[in-house]
């Protein structure tokens, strides 16, 4: 067991009064104090002060502010600069920022140094090529020259503004990091509302933004109740984008708050996503393929795989494998770097959780492994395997966001692709094949905004991210992110 010690400046930075960061400064605000619980403990850890109506406003106007002034000032080149900065602030503090982020979150440490700060910096460092890239086009205009006059017409891409961004608590740093670089790359400003949940590590990305130096107002925290905060920030009059990422309730209510503005949103929703096993892939490569599709941070991904669909011949011999491997997976303290089950984030997706498993079990799906909490302090569920009945079990239909992997057999795969995309979601997918014909030709058959071929949940800045279907609308990554933190303006001149 490697336990790893806590870091002198992490006790220090729990011990400290918590609230937002606005213009610049950490401002705690007066609001009611939250407790921030360790899911691995169930204790508390440090406490942050809801946000309130004036701490919207403050917020809001120190990133209007900047976006008309010392952001608009900047060149694109200097922007980058500073994002380049950023990211190399984060490598130094990187086991800092990884363990605060272990305690709100319950994440196992070693992901949270490799996926929350290594793939933050990735991403800080792909925007940032951004920078200066980022341009119109010139056009010819067709008007006819009656006087022998000429025209030109450009198209100028203008940064929307103020963008709020509403982070969940799964990747407290990194999909914030998303939204928060592209839309400063573009030249807009930000307010970003994390999840009550992991209210803290944001909160230590500003400061390091500010020592960086971002202008003060580039880059605001505004924490506290989303049910409050997040309709105040949307119906801000400073508001000019909002990007969210959450459940499908929470998106849908955010999507409709923008849509009767009408305020740009991007929407990255959850869904129930399958994965395919083709019957040429050994039992070994599926097993592997799972863990690695559903398991991953307990299942707590968006774009973890939930619905598995194996060929019925292989079936038990694959799950019989699965639950050996997840038998002697190490269920340990977050903190341990040996950790391969944590806790899941919060007590109230655990008992979402087990409820879910509760109803399975009433519908007569058979829990093969797993479905309960191990004894001990935390907000633990073992990784479960669950064959389900049909097509039409709840675990097929409603995400559980948890390590619940739901197993099914098929016959024909025909028939189980118009499954797969029976579905009213479609942010990932992915087929397992050897096959290059089928793995094609299947890839581009799934109603999915990403389908993986031989991996899963994998992303990578370079290819753009975001759902179909009821998974949410707008791209994150690539170039496409253009769109969605820019408008384009059109010149034309006569001369
Ligand atoms: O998510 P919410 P919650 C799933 C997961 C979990 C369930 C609930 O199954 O058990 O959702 O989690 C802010 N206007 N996912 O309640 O509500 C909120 O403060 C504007 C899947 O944490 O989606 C937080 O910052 N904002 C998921 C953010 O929205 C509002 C990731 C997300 O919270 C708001 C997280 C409102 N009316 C949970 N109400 C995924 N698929 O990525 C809340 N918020």
């Amino acid at each position: 067991m490697t336990q790893v010690k806590l870091l002198a400046v992490v006790d220090a930075f729990l011990q400290r009064e918590h609230g937002h960061f606005i213009n610049g400064l950490s401002q705690p605000g007066g609001g009611a104090l939250r407790p921030v619980v360790n899911p691995a403990t169930g204790q508390e850890i440090a406490r942050v002060h809801d946000g309130c109506a004036e701490d919207v406003s403050a917020a809001m106007a120190a990133a209007q502010q900047a976006f008309r002034g010392s952001w608009a000032e900047m060149t694109a080149l200097g922007r980058g600069k500073l994002l380049l900065k950023l990211a190399d602030a984060m490598e130094q503090h990187r086991e800092e920022l990884a363990q605060i982020e272990t305690l709100c979150s319950g994440k196992a440490i070693t992901l949270s140094r490799e996926l929350e700060v290594d793939q933050a910096v990735a991403f800080l460092r792909y925007f940032a090529g951004w920078a200066g890239k980022i341009c119109g086009e010139t056009t010819e205009i067709s008007l006819p020259p009656r006087g022998g006059e000429k025209y030109r017409g450009f198209t100028l891409r203008e940064p929307l503004g103020v963008v709020v961004g509403i982070i969940p608590w799964n990747f407290s740093i990194m999909i914030a990091i998303w939204k928060m670089a592209a839309a400063l790359v573009c030249g807009c400003t930000v307010v970003l509302k994390p999840s009550e949940f992991t209210p803290l590590t944001m909160l230590r990305v500003a400061q390091l933004a500010a020592d960086a130096g971002f202008p003060p107002g580039a880059i605001n925290v505004v924490n506290g109740n989303g049910g409050l905060l997040g309709p105040m920030l949307i119906e801000h009059p400073f508001c000019a984008k909002v990007t969210f990422t959450g459940s499908v309730p929470t998106g849908r209510s955010v999507g409709n708050a923008a849509s009767a503005l009408a305020i740009p949103v991007t929407l990255e929703l959850g869904g129930k996503n399958p994965a395919l096993f083709l019957a040429d892939m050994t039992v070994g490569e599926m097993v592997d393929g799972i863990i690695e599709a559903g398991y991953l941070n307990q299942g707590q991904i968006c774009a973890s795989a939930e619905r598995f669909y194996l060929p019925a011949e292989k079936m038990d011999e694959v799950l019989s494998g699965l639950i050996q491997r997840l038998a002697r997976l190490n269920v340990a303290s977050p903190l341990d770097e040996a950790c391969q089950v944590g806790p899941l984030a919060n007590k109230a997706h655990l008992e979402k959780i087990q409820k879910l498993v509760a109803r399975a079990k009433e519908d007569g799906d058979e829990i093969l492994y797993g479905g309960y909490s191990p004894e001990r302090p935390g907000y633990y569920f073992l990784p479960t395997v669950v064959k389900v009945r049909s097509e039409n079990s709840t675990l097929m239909r409603e995400e559980t966001f948890g390590p619940v992997g739901s197993f099914l057999a098929y016959h024909d795969e025909e028939k189980v692709l118009q499954q797969i995309n029976n579905s009213p979601f479609g942010l990932a997918a992915s087929v397992w094949t050897h096959n290059l014909n089928k793995a094609m030709r299947y890839s581009e058959r799934m109603q999915a905004g990403i389908v993986w071929i031989n991996m899963h949940s994998l992303l990578d800045p370079a290819l753009p991210f975001g759902g179909v279907k009821g998974s949410g609308n707008g791209r994150e990554f690539g170039s496409a992110f253009i769109n969605d933190y820019t408008r384009l303006k059109s010149v034309m001149m006569r001369y």
